[in-house]
């Protein structure tokens, strides 16, 4: 029997067909307003949960895709909601939330307004309070998930806030549209094969390894493997697994490290280390790597980052389903948190 967590990971590829073929629509306003970006201070970005791990995603992508000439911050709602952070003088605050009724999303959102902040949203609920509170809204009604556990929501509002990200620096959307859904199903069924022999579900100890947007990566994993399997897992800077998190590091240890063009060379030493610690390692890169278990992709400049989530959220099912769990119906959770 199909978990609608399972059904939902598998209807991601299809998911995006449709935000490519919608993209002109659910992105004209949100677009036309951030436009001319060098007018705002900065271009900053709330959620919580899985939301927040997609903020800080969207957030190294826009800093990298500008080229320094945007800044762009990432935060949790709570930290936002409750005082911890000032606002910039004319900067924007982008709200991203599944359900748009995080009720710490919605007061971050809030107290920005009441601070001069623009403030937009993105969304896969366009009647939302996030969405009726924004100045400008991107709703992604198509994504209608049943999962506690958001998978599908998480890689759509990512994809929509990466090619408005790139839209914004006219970097080429057509190969990049077209690119998304089709690496996304490979990678579906890449990691049904290479699961089928490595077995992450014999596992005990998930460590997810990458930087930047591949880190925002790694830490959504964490939490898809806690939420669904109620299993260890934790996330570093591949190369900050060296300093002391590797003790923890034993036979029934996976780690997955997110390689990415720039260093893969010393991301691959980090993956022999793991492996002479007794643990074992897939490397997720571009090219065909030393590390026997990978899932070769055709980008490692970042601008997959939400497309690497995809065999994380399948390790978290496959784990949970192991244990005699239900993924839709994670312990101690619920869809939205509201106070
Ligand atoms: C945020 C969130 C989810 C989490 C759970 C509780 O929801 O933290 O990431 O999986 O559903 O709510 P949202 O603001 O994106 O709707």
């Amino acid at each position: 029997m199909t978990t609608k967590t399972e059904r939902e990971i598998s209807e991601q590829p299809e998911k995006f067909e449709k935000i490519v073929e919608q993209y002109e629509v659910i992105s004209s306003d949100l677009l036309s307003f951030l436009k001319d970006i060098e007018k705002f201070s900065e271009i900053d970005f709330v959620g919580c949960g899985s939301s927040y791990y997609l903020s800080m995603g969207l957030s190294f992508h826009l800093n990298r895709v500008s080229k320094g000439k945007v800044i762009s911050k990432y935060f949790s709602g709570s930290e936002v909601a409750f005082g911890l952070r000032n606002f910039q003088k004319n900067s924007v605050l982008i709200g991203i939330s599944r359900s748009g009724e995080s009720s710490e999303t919605i007061l971050a959102l809030r107290r920005a307004k009441e601070n001069g902040v623009k403030t937009c949203a993105i969304t896969c609920n366009s009647k939302s309070e996030l969405a009726n509170i924004a100045d400008i809204s991107a709703n992604l009604d198509l994504v209608n998930e049943e999962s506690v556990v958001m998978t599908q929501s998480f890689t759509s509002m990512a994809f929509l806030g990466t090619l408005i990200i790139r839209n914004i620096f006219d970097l080429d959307l057509k190969d990049y549209m077209k690119s998304v859904p089709d690496i996304s199903s490979k990678i579906l069924e890449n990691s049904k094969n290479l699961f089928d022999k490595v077995k992450p579900e014999n596992y005990e100890h998930f460590v997810f390894l990458g930087y930047d947007e591949y880190f925002a990566s790694s830490m959504e994993g964490v939490i898809k493997v806690s939420e669904t399997s109620l299993t260890p897992a934790e996330a570093y800077q591949t190369l900050e697994y060296r300093h002391g998190p590797k003790s923890k590091v034993n036979d029934k240890t996976l780690a997955v490290i997110l390689a990415n063009d720039f260093i893969e060379s010393e991301e691959e030493k980090m993956a022999k280390e793991i492996e002479q610690l007794g643990g074992s390692v897939i490397v997720m890169s571009k090219e065909n790597t030393i590390i026997k278990n990978r899932l070769v992709l055709p980008f490692g400049d970042f601008s997959d980052w939400f497309v690497r989530v995809i065999p994380l959220q399948i390790i978290g099912v496959r784990k949970s389903l192991k244990k005699g769990l239900m993924p839709d119906a994670p312990k101690n959770l619920t869809k939205v948190v509201r106070f």
